[in-house]
């Protein structure tokens, strides 16, 4: 493996969101480990290590609550920072969890001047976001759920959120930005029970909106992971529906709570599979990460987790290359019947489907049921390269 093949550089699209390397280790139990970083050195520190962009929450770069000045003056020192690290912006979003504002949710919160000032807290950071180049727009609604039965009629709440989406693609439409907007789902915390908790709930409420085609997907692998799921599986599908907007890569171990990982740790397995995909599949968007470093970390411990997600997914990448070209495993792959799997089932219509006695008449379904289909052959080619043995 060249060493060329593990160096980070702009051209693999690795981004991180300010809040990921900025996040100081406060935890439900305990007080921050670290002090705040400057987004400005934020900025030249993702540079050197290779990164392409950086991704940001409102709150994330002018602190909640400032006036004109001090907003413009944040704005300012992270556009210079920005120009002079060669950095860009591919995507921002907005902090609707964060104040108390927001306990009962932003555009589902049942009290209607909440969920008019978070959609004009979104508007607002709409038009900065699209000022400096991003062109998707994530949206994940953490406080838009529920602890017990009756305090959330979720029917409505959907109404809502529907109604909260259709306003935000007319805003964009208006304006005349090159913006899409990205659905994060997530199945809970830090509400009980979140709304649009997987991939395919999120897919299903899409179709319901005004503008479907605007908005899209951010999903996350620990989301997925922490109700059980299969992440591989549910990009394969936002995929299949052309909705994979974006994507927020990290590592989750099981059922637990968001560990935020570093990508890599955690279900090892999944991540390989998962840069399986999104290399041979096309995806040509950012690989952004939206991971934690533990609070047991110093600075330099910070760092390290940063450049070791891009190491991990380049090293995965590597492994998913040598799977692919390794002749032993394209054998194991056709007698898998993986080729077979690509052929339309009845190409021919469904008359020549009805009229072929093969098909069932004559079809030896005992002879068909003794045919072994080879997955575990396969499935150990891969482990192999996923460990360096092959
Ligand atoms: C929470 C998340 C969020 C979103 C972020 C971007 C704080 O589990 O993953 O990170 O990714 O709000 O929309
Ligand atoms: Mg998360
Ligand atoms: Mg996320």
């Amino acid at each position: 493996m060249s060493s060329d093949a593990l160096t980070p550089t702009p051209a693999h699209k690795f981004t991180f969101g300010l809040w990921t390397v900025g996040w100081q280790g406060r935890d439900p139990f305990g007080d921050a480990t670290r002090p705040a970083l400057d987004p400005v050195e934020t900025v030249q520190r993702l540079a050197e290590l290779g990164a392409y962009g950086v991704t940001f929450h409102d709150d994330d770069l002018i602190p909640f609550g400032a006036g004109d000045a001090t907003r413009e003056q944040s704005v300012k020192r992270f556009r210079a920072a920005l120009d002079a690290a060669g950095l860009t912006v591919p995507m921002a979003t907005t902090n609707l969890f964060t104040h108390p504002v927001f306990k009962d949710g932003a555009f589902t919160a049942n009290d209607r001047d909440v969920r008019r000032y978070a959609l004009r807290k979104t508007i607002r950071n709409i038009d900065l976001a699209v000022e400096l180049g991003a062109s998707v727009y994530v949206a994940w609604g953490g406080r838009e759920g529920a602890e017990s039965g009756a305090a959330k009629d979720v029917r409505t709440a959907l109404d809502r959120l529907k109604e909260a989406f259709d306003l935000l693609g007319e805003y964009v439409e208006q304006q005349g930005y090159d913006l899409r907007f990205a659905i994060e789902p997530k199945p809970n915390e830090p509400r009980g029970d979140i709304l649009l908790p997987t991939v395919g709930h999120a897919l299903a409420f899409i179709n319901e909106l005004e503008r479907p085609d605007r908005v899209g997907l951010n999903p996350e692998v620990g989301h997925e992971q922490m109700a059980g799921l299969n992440f591989p599986h549910g990009i394969a599908q936002a995929l299949w529906h052309g909705k994979l907007f974006h994507i927020d890569l990290n590592g989750q171990s099981g059922i637990k709570y968001d560990q935020d990982l570093r990508f890599g740790a955690g279900d090892l397995r999944q991540a390989f599979w998962l840069v399986d995909l999104l290399e041979t599949a096309g995806y040509d968007g950012p690989r952004h990460f939206d991971f934690k470093p533990p609070r047991t970390e110093d600075l330099d411990g910070v760092w390290a987790s940063a450049a070791a997600c891009m190491r991990n997914y380049l090293l995965l990448a590597e492994r998913s290359r040598a799977f692919r070209a390794d002749p032993e495993v394209r054998s194991a792959l056709a007698a898998s019947r993986l080729p077979e799997l690509a052929l339309p089932t009845a190409q021919d219509g469904l008359a020549a489907l009805l009229a072929d006695r093969s098909a069932f008449e004559e079809f030896d379904v005992d002879a068909a049921a003794r045919r072994g289909m080879a997955f575990e052959q396969l499935d150990q080619l891969a482990l192999e390269h996923l460990l360096g043995a092959r």
